[in-house]
């Protein structure tokens, strides 16, 4: 089954894809595989590569890149899935790049549904780099990753054992917001409201700023390119402006 699905994957333009059992992923943040998928017993994580445009200066051509694979993986997911239940049975569901993501007070909206991280290391298609990031072996850190839970009884791949990061800290450095500056943990306060100012933060800030103020204020708001941009990213979703700790990153470069 597992030589089947590879072949597809990667005939369909998925540039890796690993196996995990449902018992070794562990995430102790995300939801239980079971309370999604009851009966779930394997995860297929499928690996993308991010376009160069992650490099360029153009924040918009930048988040181009990220929306071209968004879209890409999306359909490649639902094509994978759909290819498992026809040749296999079973049911299948899929995991995004990153949206829809649940919004709750508890979890501050920074809890995927499944961590596509630990998925990903644990199917064999990296390991952690000092970024808090995956590095694939030979691909490097500019990968993003989905998931297909499945009802099969797959094993998992070999996990890689190869400490894959430099240590060059070249992303400690880089990060404009200083979010990795310990060791193991992103501070997700700071990564955020600098890679995405017109997220959820910069809107309830704009909305409680828009409350508050005069009429003419108001109007001026409105006018704004701050709006104009919170607008734009209301309707493509997240609108990175930072991708430096991937674009940085020398490895498989
Ligand atoms: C919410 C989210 C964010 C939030 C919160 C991050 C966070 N704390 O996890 C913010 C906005 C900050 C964010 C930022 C970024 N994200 Co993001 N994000 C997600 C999302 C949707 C959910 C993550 C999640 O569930 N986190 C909660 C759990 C997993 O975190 P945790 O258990 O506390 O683990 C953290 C630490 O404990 C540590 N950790 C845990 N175990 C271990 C083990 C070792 C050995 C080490 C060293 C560290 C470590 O790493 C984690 C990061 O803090 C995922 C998609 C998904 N569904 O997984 C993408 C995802 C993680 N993001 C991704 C990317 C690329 C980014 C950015 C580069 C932004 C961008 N422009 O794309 C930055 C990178 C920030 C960084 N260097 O850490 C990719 C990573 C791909 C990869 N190669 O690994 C993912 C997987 C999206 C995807 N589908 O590919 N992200």
């Amino acid at each position: 089954m597992k030589e089947k699905i590879r072949k597809y994957v990667l005939a369909e333009g998925g540039d890796d894809v690993g196996f995990v059992a449902a018992a070794d992923y562990d995430s102790p943040l995300s939801p239980a595989l079971e309370s999604i998928l009851p009966g779930v017993k394997s995860l297929v994580v499928i690996a993308y590569r991010e376009l160069s445009s992650c490099e360029s200066d153009n924040k918009e051509i930048a988040m181009n890149g990220r929306l071209d694979v968004m879209e890409f993986s999306r359909s490649l997911n639902y094509k994978v899935a759909r290819f498992i239940e026809k040749e296999f049975g079973g049911k299948t569901m899929t995991v995004p790049i990153s949206y829809p993501m649940k919004m709750e007070a508890e979890t501050k909206g920074s809890v995927g549904e499944v961590s596509l991280r630990h998925a990903a290391v644990a199917a064999g298609l990296g390991a952690w780099g000092r970024h808090n990031i995956v590095i694939h072996p030979e691909m490097g850190t500019r990968m993003v990753f989905t998931a297909v839970l499945t009802q099969l009884e797959l094993d998992s791949d070999a996990v890689v054992t190869d400490d894959l990061c430099i240590e060059c800290d070249l992303c400690v450095e880089s990060c404009p917001a200083n979010a990795l500056d310990v060791e193991g943990k992103t501070h997700v306060g700071r990564c955020l409201s600098n890679s995405q100012p017109y997220g959820i933060g910069g809107a309830i800030r704009f909305g409680m700023k828009l409350i508050d103020a005069e009429p003419e204020q108001k109007k001026a708001m409105l006018a704004d390119p701050h709006f104009w941009k919170l607008y734009q990213a209301g309707f493509i979703g997240f609108q990175y402006q930072c991708f430096n700790c991937m674009a940085v990153c020398p490895v498989g470069q």
